[in-house]
């Protein structure tokens, strides 16, 4: 792993903590590559339920970091990989964001601080997003003369419609943390001096939840809006059927019956 990704795993949750906070966690080739890693593993590792991923300092992500976009037009190879815009973000930040999406586990972005860029791309593209008081949410491509990318193009019209994403993304408005809670872009904001408290108390909580049931949920909403109601309905009769034959189903089932909490494995 790379200095520049923190990863912590405990109690069923990996914490995935970018860590360039000079440069206000600005992603670099090797924060990009650790942090696809990262999903990886903790995709395949059966202790992780849950995966949050933050920044370390005053801000959760500026997005791309400019000076290697810099060094890159300017021809240092090295800074870049020497990569076209196109080849940047299919090998560098697609697979991210195609990994976030395609883990059977929920994916929380605890946005400490400013998520700009690629950055709010990020934590759109996470299941679950919980706000410090101190987040906000920049659409800043524009003020650099680019389009947004990392998926903001997808989800912001999904959550918002598209007018009001249209403007945040031509206008780069930085909305507050209660600004975004009030456009149902994220679903909590507390207070900063207990926001770390509070994200591992949420993540815990999410750990100990039928992680296969959580997992088939999200892959029946990530396909739901390309199907129509009667392939939706029989999608959803597929995967419960998955579902049903659960460990964990057998345990929640039981618990109802013996009036007891359920102890739920995540298998
Ligand atoms: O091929 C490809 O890779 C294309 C992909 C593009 C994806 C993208 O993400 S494009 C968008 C890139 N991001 C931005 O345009 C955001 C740039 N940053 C800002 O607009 C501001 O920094 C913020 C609004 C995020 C925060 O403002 P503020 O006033 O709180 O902080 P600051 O003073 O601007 O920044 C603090 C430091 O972080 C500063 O360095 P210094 O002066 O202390 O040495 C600043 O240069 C550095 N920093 C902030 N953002 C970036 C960055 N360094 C490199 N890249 C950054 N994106």
């Amino acid at each position: 792993m790379s200095d520049s990704l923190g990863v912590e795993t405990a109690g069923g949750v990996a914490t995935l903590t970018l860590n360039r906070p000079d440069k206000l966690n600005a992603f670099d080739e090797a924060l990009l590559g650790a942090l696809a890693a990262a999903l990886k593993q903790a995709a395949r590792d059966a202790a992780v339920r849950c995966i949050v991923i933050t920044g370390a300092g005053r801000a959760f992500s500026a997005g791309q970091d400019l000076g290697a976009v810099r060094a890159r037009a300017e021809g240092d190879a090295a800074a870049t990989g020497g990569m076209s815009f196109r080849a940047h973000l299919e090998q560098g930040y697609n697979p991210v964001i195609r990994a976030i999406r395609s883990v059977e586990k929920p994916v929380v972005a605890a946005v400490n601080g400013v998520a700009a860029g690629a950055g709010a791309s990020l934590a759109l593209a996470c299941d679950l997003r919980l706000a410090s008081e101190r987040a906000s949410f920049i659409q800043s491509f524009v003020n650099v003369g680019l389009v947004p990318d990392s998926g903001s193009t997808w989800f912001l019209p999904q959550m918002l419609g598209f007018a009001r994403a249209f403007e945040l993304a031509v206008t780069a408005e930085r909305l507050s943390a209660a600004d975004a809670l009030s456009l149902g872009l994220v679903n909590r904001v507390y207070p900063e001096d207990r926001f770390q408290a509070e994200v591992a108390a949420y993540a815990a909580d999410l750990a100990a939840r039928p992680t296969r049931a959580i997992g088939l949920t999200k892959r029946a909403m990530n396909r739901a809006p390309g199907l129509s109601l009667d392939q939706a309905l029989a999608y959803e009769a597929q995967l419960q059927e998955i579902a049903g034959r659960s460990a964990d189903h057998g345990e929640g089932l039981a618990a109802f019956l013996e009036k007891r909490t359920p102890r739920f494995s995540g298998r």
